[in-house]
């Protein structure tokens, strides 16, 4: 599972990316090249498993961030979308839209504008754009392959991808389209660009983050979807921030006035929007973290620790987190009737503290 930072060039998606990597800016330089990190999710339920377990390391769960080398003026003097933006766009499970907020005369925007509604705008144009293509030659294929053979399953699919087509070129993006989950399945492979999960993060300067929320309310009610997930940042301050000592942060804070990173609401969004959760192994050895998909059985959570505990699986013994915490041991836990034994199908909760009995 992969989330890609989508953006203007100029946009803060590398030192965003760097700064959650803990590369330092000297480290890199500014060649455009597409690049993928694995980077730590933090977890603060994690942190006090570790507390109560003390054990010798504590693993946390990761996700992949995918950096797309930014849109471009090109010769023209415009800024044009490519085939192989598109191409890297496309091979996300998730989007982030990285948008420029920040003033900084020496790093020149594309089109030469902060202007963060009209650059959101831009690129679900454009993504709207590519889909309505791809639909309009799907259904033209469609109706002569029926022509031809009058198949169920192409009348089922011309059904499905008109119902796109009328939504998209009514200017919605396919994310707002109410699909249920076999019209999902049917258009998985096609990689719509309006369909994935999508969060936005933009990227203020000092002097306009007190603005932020007034701005993102705005950037919400012209856009129609009250339910996107925006984040405001300042791509700048939290690589200084990082930089800092824990004992120097708050200060830093304080000056900016920013209560808390964002580094960590980020992660935790990009997480979310790909249908991601956590459950958790506990031990001496090891604290460890895990990443499921949403409505994971305990057998295929089992398979993703090993494969043998997927195929020789007996049954998961289960403690959720929120329940752990009360009691703070298995063997009260068991006393106060929160421990459980579940079998194959029981379907995974995030938090959930699993041991898999496996034979
Ligand atoms: N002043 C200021 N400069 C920034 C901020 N974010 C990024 N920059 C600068 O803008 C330039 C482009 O950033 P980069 O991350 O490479 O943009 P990308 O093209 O989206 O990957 C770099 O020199 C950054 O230091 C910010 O929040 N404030
Ligand atoms: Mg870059």
């Amino acid at each position: 599972m992969q989330i890609g930072l989508v953006g203007l060039h100029n946009s803060g998606k590398t030192l965003l990316l760097n700064t959650l990597a803990g590369i330092e800016k000297t480290e890199y330089h500014k060649s455009e090249e597409a690049k993928l990190e694995v980077i730590k999710v933090p977890d603060e339920r994690l942190n006090n498993l570790t507390y109560i377990f003390n054990p010798k390391k504590q693993v946390n769960a990761t996700i992949e961030i995918f950096d797309i080398p930014g849109l471009r003026v090109s010769d023209d003097g415009k800024v044009r979308i490519t085939t192989s933006f598109l191409n890297n766009v496309k091979n996300n499970d998730a989007l982030f839209y990285v948008i420029r907020h920040f003033e900084n005369a020496s790093v020149p925007h594309p089109m030469n504008r902060i202007n963060s509604l009209a650059d959101i705008e831009f690129l679900e144009t454009e993504f709207l754009f590519s889909d309505l293509s791809f639909l309009e030659n799907r259904i033209e294929k469609l109706k002569k392959d029926i022509l031809k053979r009058k198949e169920d399953r192409l009348t089922k699919e011309l059904e499905v991808i008109e119902k796109c087509y009328e939504h998209t070129n009514n200017e919605l993006p396919l994310r707002t389209l109410d699909l249920n989950e076999k019209d999902i399945s049917l258009l998985s492979g096609f990689q719509l660009l309006t369909l994935k999960p999508l969060a936005i993060a933009i990227n203020f300067d000092e002097n306009s983050m007190q603005d932020a929320s007034s701005i993102i309310g705005e950037i919400k009610e012209k856009l129609g979807q009250q339910n996107l997930e925006i984040i405001p940042f300042s791509a700048e301050i939290e690589y200084e921030l990082s930089k800092l000592e824990p004992e120097d942060q708050q200060m830093f804070m304080e000056e900016y006035g920013i209560k808390e990173s964002a580094l960590d609401k980020i992660l935790r969004t990009a997480f979310k929007v790909l249908g991601l959760q956590s459950f958790f192994t506990v031990g001496e050895d090891e604290t460890r973290a895990w990443t499921i998909k949403k409505n994971y059985t305990a057998q295929q959570a089992a398979g993703v620790i090993h494969t043998d505990f997927y195929n020789k699986f007996i049954r998961a013994e289960v403690v959720h987190y929120d329940d752990f915490m009360k009691y703070k041991s298995f063997s009260k836990c068991k006393e106060a009737g929160v421990w459980r034994l579940e079998g194959k199908e029981y379907i995974v909760a995030d938090g959930d503290i699993l041991n898999i009995r496996h034979s």
